[in-house]
C-alpha cells in the first residue's frame, strides 16, 4: 500500500486552498485539481510497503514537538505534462525539526525516506497547462497567509477508490506541546 506521513489542515486552510484551486482550474485549459478534504502538508513519502506497521511504530515512538506553521506563496513544479501547482510553506525551525527528527526514525529501521530535498508545499492541481490570459499575479495576491499549530501527524494511506484520489487516515499521533 502507498504510505506517507502528513500534517492535515485546519478547515480554514482546506478552505482557502479550496477557493486557490477553484480559482486555478477557472484559469487553466486542464489540469487534475486537489479536492478540499485532500489538502495536506507531505513530511515523508513512503512509497509503496506490504502493511502500515513499521511506519506507525516509527511515527509512535518518534520524539517530535507541536510547532507552529505558515503558508508562503505559492509557486509550481514545471513539468513536461504540464506543472504541479502549489501554495508554499515556510520551512520554519519547528517543521525543518519535526521532518528532521522523523526522517532520521524511518531511516533507522530502512524504511525509504525521499532522497529528494524537502520543498514543503500544499498541491493545488497537477499537470496543470494555464491559460495564457491567467492573471498568476493577482491571484497570488488575493492568497491571504495562513497560520496554524501542528499537534499532531498522521500516517495516511494514498489510493485510487472509485477513480477519485483519496487518502486515509490510518493513524494519529499527538505531538507534545512545549
Ligand atoms: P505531491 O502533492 O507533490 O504530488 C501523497 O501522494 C503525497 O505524497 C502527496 O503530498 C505527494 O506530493 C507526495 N508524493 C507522492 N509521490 C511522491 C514522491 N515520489 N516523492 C515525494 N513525495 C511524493
Amino acid at each position: 500500500m502507498r504510505l506517507f506521513i502528513a500534517v492535515e489542515l485546519p478547515e480554514p486552510w482546506k478552505a482557502v486552498l479550496d477557493r486557490a484551486a477553484r480559482a486555478l482550474a477557472a484559469g487553466s485549459r486542464r489540469g487534475t485539481f486537489s479536492r478540499r478534504e485532500n489538502f495536506h502538508l507531505t513530511l515523508a513519502f513512503l512509497g509503496e510497503l506490504p502493511g502500515p506497521e513499521p511506519a506507525l511504530q516509527v511515527l509512535e515512538g518518534v520524539r517530535v514537538s507541536s510547532f507552529p506553521l505558515k503558508s508562503g506563496p505559492p509557486g509550481r513544479f514545471p513539468s513536461r505534462n504540464g506543472d504541479l501547482w502549489w501554495v508554499g510553506v515556510e520551512p520554519s525551525p519547528g517543521l525543518l525539526t519535526a521532518r528532521e527528527a522523523l526522517a532520521g526514525a524511518l531511516d533507522r529501521v530502512g524504511l525509504w525516506m525521499d532522497p529528494k530535498p524537502f520543498r514543503p508545499h500544499l498541491t493545488l492541481g497537477r499537470q496543470v497547462r494555464i491559460r495564457e490570459d491567467f492573471d498568476a499575479a493577482a491571484w497570488a495576491a488575493g492568497l491571504p497567509a495562513l497560520t496554524c499549530r501542528v499537534d499532531r501527524l498522521t500516517l495516511l494511506r494514498s489510493q485510487r477508490l472509485q477513480g477519485q484520489l483519496t487518502y486515509t487516515p490510518l493513524y494519529r499521533r499527538r505531538l507534545r506541546g512545549i
